[in-house]
């Protein structure tokens, strides 16, 4: 049996800022969690655009991440674990130097030249919580995730106690904000109390600045997202051309996007972590565009293999940072665009000729030159 103070207690001792659990209904049943079923809907709208690991199935059919049961038939439930990452200000939304570029807070963090994997950390954290549980409760079944196994983990989140699900579709603290990370352990022991009783109160009200914000209008109101016109799928997950009718809106985001977090009013009064693993590299914020695209690909590699940034690759990159560019109304970026607009990657190429065309027009007052 597992019970919520308890756990708190080990997942505070194990570094992580709040935890809880949740437990995993019987797919199908009348206990099973409405906000699980709604994945299903959510990607046979379409909404997952080219996120292929998300569409997965098994063996008959059912899609992977429907219910935790589907992988892991043992799971009874889910213990949710919370880092903050929160650095603190600047705000992608605030002025900001010329010619400054955006890098996701969440790809922040290392030290130095050198980037720590947020998955990496958590595991850890999480791999000592469950070692100091399995000390208390003898053996079980269990499996640590941070993003990529098949658990939906703001649904957990939400009916382990962590917070409510915002408009803006991420997990909401009263105290400590959006800036966290998750991380899960699933486990087939029992959940002592009824989960009803963890709920947070959907604290939104009346509030929509995180759908006001959008560039993109990718929030559909409905705690959900459409990914294809998120600035974040954008410019991490999608490969190849990024729609011309969404880059105008991507404006100097060169890696994710923090909008819809950096003016949500619960961020306002969140603390800033004091975590030595999860610390922000200063040169990666509001870093200036010609930096960025002055690194060859080995430089690239310094800097971000081992961070999120890596899964962009290095031409995805360099696709952003052209539209970043070619939404700069600066000229001088204009010898760089045109070396690019020759490049052998098409995405690449493409994104750089359209940004000299973008810039041209800009420097003509609107005529193309
Ligand atoms: C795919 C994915 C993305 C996609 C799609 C995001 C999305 N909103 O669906 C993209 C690439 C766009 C993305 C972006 C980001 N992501 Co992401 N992402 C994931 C991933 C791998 C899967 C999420 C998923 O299944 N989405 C599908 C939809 C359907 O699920 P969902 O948003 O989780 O929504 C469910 C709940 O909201 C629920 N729900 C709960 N209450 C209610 C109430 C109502 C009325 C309704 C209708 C629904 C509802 O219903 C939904 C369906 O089940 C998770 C890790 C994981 N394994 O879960 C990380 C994760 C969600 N991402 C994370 C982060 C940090 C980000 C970014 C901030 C990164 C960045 N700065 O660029 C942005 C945030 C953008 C945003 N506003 O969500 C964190 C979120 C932490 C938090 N505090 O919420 C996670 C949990 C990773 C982690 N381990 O820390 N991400
Ligand atoms: S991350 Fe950016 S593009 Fe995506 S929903 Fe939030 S504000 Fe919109
Ligand atoms: S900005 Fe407003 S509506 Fe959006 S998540 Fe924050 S409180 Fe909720």
């Amino acid at each position: 049996m597992l019970h919520t103070t308890h756990i708190d207690e080990l997942a505070r001792a194990a570094g992580f800022s709040a935890a809880g659990i949740a437990a995993v209904p019987e797919p199908g049943s009348a206990e099973d969690l409405e906000e699980q079923q709604r994945f299903a809907a959510w990607v046979e709208e379409g909404r997952a655009g080219e996120m292929e690991y998300l569409k997965r199935r098994d063996a008959a059919g059912r899609l992977v991440r429907s219910s935790v049961r589907v992988v892991l038939p043992w799971a009874r439930s889910v213990i949710v674990c919370a880092a903050n990452y929160h650095s603190g200000a600047p705000r992608s939304t605030d002025a900001a130097p010329e010619g400054a570029g955006w890098i996701a807070r969440y790809a922040w963090t290392g030290n130095g030249k050198r980037p720590t994997d947020y998955h990496k950390v958590l595991l850890r954290r999480l791999d000592k919580l469950r070692d100091r549980l399995s000390q208390e409760a003898g053996p079980f079944e269990s499996r640590c995730f941070v993003d990529t196994g098949p658990v939906v983990e703001r649904v957990y989140a939400r009916y382990a106690g962590i917070g409510w699900v915002g408009k803006n579709t991420c997990i909401l603290n009263q105290e400590l904000g959006s800036w966290l990370f998750l991380g899960v352990v699933v486990t087939s022991l029992e959940v002592a109390a009824p989960v009803a009783l963890a709920l947070a109160p959907d604290r939104c009200g009346s509030c929509t600045r995180c759908i006001d914000a959008c560039p993109t209008g990718a929030l559909t109101g409905e705690r959900a997202m459409d990914a294809n016109r998120c600035i974040a799928y954008l410019t991490i997950e999608k490969r190849g051309e990024i729609p011309e009718g969404l880059r105008a809106g991507i404006g100097r985001q060169v890696f994710g996007c923090d909008i819809c977090q950096d003016v949500c009013p619960w961020n306002r009064r969140a603390p800033i972590a004091a975590d030595p693993e999860l610390a922000a590299r200063r040169e990666l914020v509001n870093p200036a565009l010609e930096w960025l695209a002055g690194m060859d690909e080995a430089e690239f590699g310094q800097w971000f293999n081992g961070s999120p940034v890596r899964r962009a690759k290095w031409r995805g990159f360099r696709r952003n940072l052209a539209i970043a560019m070619g939404n700069s109304g600066l000229p001088r970026y204009l010898p760089q665009l045109r070396e690019w607009s020759q490049d052998t990657d098409p995405a690449v190429a493409e994104a750089a000729a359209w940004a000299v065309g973008n810039l041209r027009r800009d420097k003509s007052g609107g005529e193309r030159l």
